[in-house]
């Protein structure tokens, strides 16, 4: 737990390991599967996610949508809809920042107390991990400063690298 964000935790390893109430997916608007975080919890959650997701018609960009978590420990999966980078003018960082907040918005619809975002667009879609890190913290910070739920939010990196730009940028926001 870090220091200067008591409800924001900063971990690294894999996101369908954690037993939160919701781990966030970072889907494509199609809602059935794929590679990088998408395909993994696909594959520990077990066919019958698929088949919820074939029910929910999609979801747009920016957008977000619930379902059970199946197999996992989590309780719920929200999926998420991240922006593919296009050189940042055609609106990516409104749209990845509308990704985290629909996704809380659905967890304090769920009351979820414990919520993992992976790193949202920063793999196959391409989004710079040092700009989508600081839209992550920001968007994040401002949501869980106006709402008691979710008490913990979880930045769940693959990688430590990706870890430190979290950690440097809740420093930064400590200093602001
Ligand atoms: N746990 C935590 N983080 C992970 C895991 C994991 N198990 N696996 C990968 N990451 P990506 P995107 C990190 O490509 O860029 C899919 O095919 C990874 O290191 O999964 O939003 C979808 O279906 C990276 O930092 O998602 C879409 O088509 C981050 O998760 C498309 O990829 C996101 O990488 C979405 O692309």
């Amino acid at each position: 737990m870090s220091e200067i964000a008591p409800r924001i935790d900063v971990h690294v390893g894999d996101i369908t390991k954690l037993a939160v109430d919701a781990i966030v997916n970072a889907a494509n608007t199609s809602l059935l599967g794929g590679g990088g975080v998408d395909g993994a919890i696909h594959r520990a959650a077990g066919p019958e996610l698929l088949a919820e997701c074939r029910t929910l018609n999609g979801c747009k960009v920016g957008d977000a949508k619930l379902t059970k978590g199946y197999k996992l420990p989590a309780h719920y999966i929200i999926h998420t809809v991240g922006p593919v980078w296009q050189g940042g003018g055609k609106g990516e960082a409104q749209l990845l920042a509308s990704c985290y907040r629909r996704s809380l918005e659905l967890a304090v619809a769920k009351d979820c107390r414990t919520v993992a975002f992976p790193a949202i667009s920063t793999g196959v879609y391409r989004y710079p991990k040092d700009q989508a890190t600081q839209v992550a913290v920001d968007t994040v910070s401002a949501f869980i400063s106006q709402n008691a739920v979710p008490e913990t939010v979880v930045f769940c990196c693959f990688d430590q690298q990706t870890a430190e730009l979290y950690q440097q940028a809740l420093l930064r926001l400590a200093g602001a």
